[in-house]
C-alpha cells in the first residue's frame, strides 16, 4: 500500500478524479500566492485589499458561479465546487464567503429564478468578477424566520418601489448589485436591484470579531424604485430564497473542512516543534488523543461532504441532507479549531498563526446560512415528522 499520509489518513484523494484534483490544485495555488500572505493582515485590518482584483482573479479561474451552466460560467461539478470552497476557506472564511454569495446565492438566484433579460445583463459579468453581487434576506428583526420579514415591494404602475432594511448582507457595501427579498402582495418575491439605484445605501458593519476579511453590511431601501423586470418572475414564496440556501449550505459543508485542515494542521506542525519537559509536546498522550480525535472528525466530515457531493452531483441531494452536512462539518470543524488553538497555548491567540481566525471565523459559520439549532431542528422534524419551529 502507499505510504501513510497524515494530512490524508485514510486516503480519501483515492475517491477523487483527476479533474478534481486539478480544480482543487489550481484554487489552492490562487489561494497560495493571492491571500495567504496577506489574510491575517486583512483579518487585523478587518478589510479585503483590491477585493475588485481579488474577484476578478477568481472569475479568471472560472471560480465564480462554478457549478452553474451557460453566461459565462464554468459548468463544473458540484464535488469540484466543494473542492474549492475547501481551499478557500482553509486560507479564510471571509474569501470562501465572497464566493459563495457570489456564486451560489446572488448568482443562482439569477441564474434558476431570473428572466432571460437579468440573466445575459449579469451573469457572464458576475463570472468573471466584474460585477459583485449580495443576497438581502436577513433582517434587523427578522434572521432564522426569514417568512416573518418586513421589507416590502409594493406596486406603483407597472413599476415596483421597495422599503426596508436588510442587515448582515456578506459583499453588501462592495456589490454592484443586490438579489433583494421582500413581501408582495403575491407574496414573498425577489428583487434584482442595482445598487446605484437611488435610495439604496449599504453602509458596512463594523466592529466585527469575526469574518474580518469580508465585507458585511446593511442594506438601506428607501422607496427604491425599479422597473416591472427587476422582479425574479420564476419563483413566489420562501422557495425562492431557501432554494439558494441549499446552493451555500452545500459548499458550507466542504468549505468548514478548509478551516479544521488549516488549524489542524497548524497545531501538528506545532506540536512537533514545541518542546516542553524535555521532549515535543507531539509526544504526550493528552495531545495525540486530541490530534487523533481531530483527524478523525476531520476525516469523516470530508467524507460526508464528498458523499453529498456525489448525491448533489447525481440529482439525489435532498435539503435535509444538506442540513445534516452543514450542521456537522460546522459544529466539527469548529471544535477542530478551538482544540487546535489549545494545542498552540498562548501562541494560539495570535494572529502570527491561523488558529484563532479560523474559529472565531466559524462562529459566523455556524449562525449564517442557518444557525446550528434551525438544521438541528430540520433535521429534527425530518427525523420526527414533527415541526418543533413554532
Ligand atoms: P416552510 O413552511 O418549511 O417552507 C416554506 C416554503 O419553502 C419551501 N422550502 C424549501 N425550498 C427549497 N429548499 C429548502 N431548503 C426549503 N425549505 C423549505 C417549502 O417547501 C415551502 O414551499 P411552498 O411552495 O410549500 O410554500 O418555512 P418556514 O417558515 O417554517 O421556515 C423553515 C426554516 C426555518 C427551516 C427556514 O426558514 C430557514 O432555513 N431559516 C433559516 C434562515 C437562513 O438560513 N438564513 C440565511 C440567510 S443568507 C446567509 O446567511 C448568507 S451568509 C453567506 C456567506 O457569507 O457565506
Ligand atoms: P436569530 O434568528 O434571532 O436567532 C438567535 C438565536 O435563537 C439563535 O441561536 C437561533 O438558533 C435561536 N432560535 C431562533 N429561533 C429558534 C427556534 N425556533 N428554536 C430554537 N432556537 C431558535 N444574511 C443574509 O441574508 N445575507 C448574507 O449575506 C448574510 N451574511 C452574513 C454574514 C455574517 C458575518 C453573519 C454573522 C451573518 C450573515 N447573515 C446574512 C445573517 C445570518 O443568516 C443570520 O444571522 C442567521 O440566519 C441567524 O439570524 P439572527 O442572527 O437574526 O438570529
Amino acid at each position: 500500500p502507499p505510504p501513510f499520509d497524515p494530512n490524508d489518513p485514510a486516503g480519501i484523494d483515492d475517491l477523487l478524479s483527476a479533474d478534481e484534483k486539478a480544480v482543487r490544485d489550481s484554487v489552492r495555488q490562487l489561494c497560495a500566492q493571492r491571500v495567504d500572505p496577506y489574510v491575517a493582515d486583512w483579518f487585523e485590518r478587518g478589510t479585503i485589499d483590491d477585493v475588485r482584483g481579488l474577484a476578478k482573479e477568481l472569475g479568471a479561474l472560472g471560480v465564480l458561479g462554478m457549478h452553474l451552466d451557460g453566461y459565462g460560467c464554468a459548468g463544473m461539478s458540484a464535488t469540484e465546487y466543494g473542492l474549492a470552497c475547501l481551499e478557500l476557506e482553509a486560507s479564510d472564511s471571509g474569501i470562501r464567503s465572497l464566493v459563495s454569495v457570489q456564486g451560489s446565492l446572488a448568482m443562482f438566484a439569477i441564474w434558476r429564478w431570473g428572466s432571460e433579460e437579468q440573466k445575459t445583463e449579469w451573469l457572464p459579468r458576475m463570472a468573471a468578477g466584474e460585477a459583485i453581487g449580495c443576497f438581502g434576506l436577513t433582517e434587523p428583526d427578522i434572521g432564522s424566520d426569514p417568512g416573518s420579514m418586513r421589507t416590502r415591494a409594493r406596486r406603483d404602475g407597472d413599476d415596483w418601489v421597495l422599503d426596508g432594511r436588510k442587515m448582515w448582507i456578506t459583499n453588501g457595501s462592495i456589490a454592484d448589485v443586490a438579489v433583494v427579498w421582500a413581501q408582495t402582495d403575491d407574496g414573498i418575491r425577489g428583487f434584482v436591484v442595482p445598487t446605484t439605484t437611488p435610495g439604496f445605501s449599504a453602509p458596512e458593519i463594523k466592529h466585527k470579531q469575526s469574518l474580518r476579511a469580508s465585507v458585511t453590511s446593511e442594506l438601506v431601501l428607501d422607496a427604491v424604485r425599479l422597473p416591472a423586470g427587476a422582479v425574479l418572475p420564476e419563483v413566489r414564496g420562501l422557495k425562492g430564497p431557501l432554494s439558494c440556501l441549499n446552493e451555500a449550505r452545500f459548499g458550507i459543508v466542504w468549505g468548514a473542512l478548509g478551516a479544521a485542515r488549516s488549524s489542524l494542521q497548524a497545531a501538528l506542525t506545532y506540536a512537533g516543534e514545541r518542546t516542553q519537559f524535555g521532549r515535543p509536546i507531539s509526544g504526550f498522550q493528552l495531545t495525540q488523543a486530541k490530534l487523533v480525535d481531530m483527524s478523525l472528525e476531520y476525516t469523516k466530515g470530508l467524507l460526508l461532504a464528498l458523499h453529498l457531493g456525489r448525491r448533489k452531483d447525481a440529482g439525489t441531494l435532498r435539503p435535509e441532507q444538506v442540513s445534516l452536512g452543514k450542521l456537522n462539518n460546522v459544529r466539527e470543524s469548529l471544535e477542530i479549531c478551538r482544540t487546535s488553538r489549545t494545542i498552540l497555548g498562548a501562541n494560539g491567540i495570535s494572529l502570527e498563526y491561523p488558529v484563532i481566525r479560523h474559529m472565531n471565523n466559524l462562529e459566523s459559520v455556524l449562525t449564517y446560512e442557518g444557525t446550528v439549532e434551525m438544521h438541528t431542528l430540520i433535521l429534527g422534524q425530518a427525523i420526527t415528522g414533527q415541526s418543533a419551529f413554532r
